[in-house]
């Protein structure tokens, strides 16, 4: 058995539609009731509408990513526990349904984070990219954020008041809008007003509180999930460390063992984004495959290329600081340990994640969401396939 190929598609209103879907050859969708708001519960009929319409398309809805956490279970205040049960009711209701595997994450207030959503490649295209620089000049002279000052050394802080004294309107607006106004997938977006008065409910909750109430979560969930038949699967910080004086705690192999340690069964396992995880050198992604596969439920396979200053870009898929080679190698070697073990939960389900903006989708009157267009996502599908195809005939 092969790898499922998946693909994200963002709902009826994303540009890119599951008829394209099939011609790039994914044969799972993966996608979530976006229009449901943050906290609800999603309702037998929602889903079953949406699983209808992936079916009628003859594909299948392989992974729900995701059931967003609400803000108040991050930080156990306000209504947490309701927030806990409606948690609970989506997915007994996304079970009933058929649906077993659904991803979600943990980091507070922002989901991924990136500064240019248009860097050009060196072949002409464009991608994804995290500037350190301009992170911090958001951070320190922008959000104006106190206790900034301690975390970013002198030369940072000069480099930073550099770009920004010589960055336009325009190239400022737009690093506000790319940090905190949310990107695709992530349900929340912010002003800087607003955004400072969100970061102020972090003021008593650090590394410890955070990942307590991670577990707490975990706890209150993964027996329901057993229960209805679903694999969790819990997606990195990205990036990979802690931003904007907030906590990140699912970022290495460690944290990822400690979160499967709190609740120890099948139910709880993990999305392995190598795009996330690798934006560490310190994290080694096929190991991580060999130690923690028999819980990795989900994979996002992308590659993050590191630069000198905590930079990093989106590379194509085989060409960045991920060795695909090996990762893919032991993904595939996984899935047939599980063959052997006689194991039922043989679909795992890949997506290529993100892609850049290539041929005509660089055209200005092409709606594309960033980082999810058809054609770089197509190639990347195509290149990891190849991959895995060649892996497993030489075994
Ligand atoms: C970005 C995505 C994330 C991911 C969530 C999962 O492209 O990988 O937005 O969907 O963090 O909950």
């Amino acid at each position: 058995m092969a790898l499922e190929q998946t693909w994200r598609w963002f709902g009826p209103n994303d540009p890119v539609s599951l008829q394209d879907i099939r011609q790039a050859g994914a044969t799972g969708i993966v996608t979530a009731l976006h229009h449901i708001p943050n906290g609800q519960v999603w309702e037998i009929e929602e889903i079953r509408a949406r699983k209808e319409m992936i079916e009628a398309a003859g594909l299948t809805w392989s992974v729900v990513e995701s059931v967003p956490v609400h803000e108040a279970i991050k930080t156990r205040t306000g209504d947490f526990e309701r927030y806990i049960l409606n948690y609970q009711q989506s997915l007994r209701n996304l079970g009933q349904c058929g649906i077993d595997t659904v991803c979600y994450n943990f980091m507070p207030i922002l989901d991924w984070t990136r500064t240019d959503l248009d860097a050009p490649m060196k072949d002409g295209s464009t991608g994804l990219r995290f500037d350190a620089t301009q992170f911090a000049a958001f951070d320190l002279y922008l959000l104006e954020r106190p206790g900034a000052q301690e975390i970013y050394s002198d030369e940072q802080q000069k480099e930073a008041k550099r770009w920004l004294d010589g960055a336009s309107q325009d190239e400022i607006q737009k690093l506000v809008r790319n940090i905190i106004a949310g990107l695709p997938g992530s349900e929340e977006s912010f002003t800087i007003e607003e955004f400072r008065k969100v970061l102020d409910t972090y003021k008593h909750i650090g590394d410890l509180e955070l990942r307590t109430h991670l577990y707490q979560f975990i706890q209150a969930i993964g027996p329901v999930a057993e229960e209805a038949g679903i694999r969790l699967a819990i997606h990195p910080d990205d990036p990979p460390y802690p931003i904007l004086g907030l906590p990140r705690v699912v970022s290495t192999e460690n944290d990822a063992l400690l979160l499967l340690e709190a609740y120890d069964h099948r139910a709880n396992g993990l999305c392995f984004c190598t795009g996330s995880y690798g934006v560490r050198p310190d994290n080694d992604l096929s190991g991580m495959v060999k130690r923690l596969g028999d819980r990795v439920h989900f994979i996002h396979l992308r590659a993050t290329k590191r630069e000198h200053d905590g930079s990093f870009y989106e590379a194509d898929h085989l060409d960045g600081d991920v060795d695909m080679y090996a990762v893919m190698s032991a993904l595939v070697r996984e899935q047939k340990r599980r063959e052997s073990e006689g194991r039922t939960d043989l679909r795992m389900p890949f997506r290529p994640d993100h892609g850049h903006r290539m041929l005509d989708d660089l055209s200005a009157t092409k709606r594309t969401n960033p980082g999810y267009t058809a054609i770089g996502r197509l190639r990347g599908l195509a290149e990891l396939r190849g991959l895995e195809y060649g892996i497993e005939r030489s075994l």
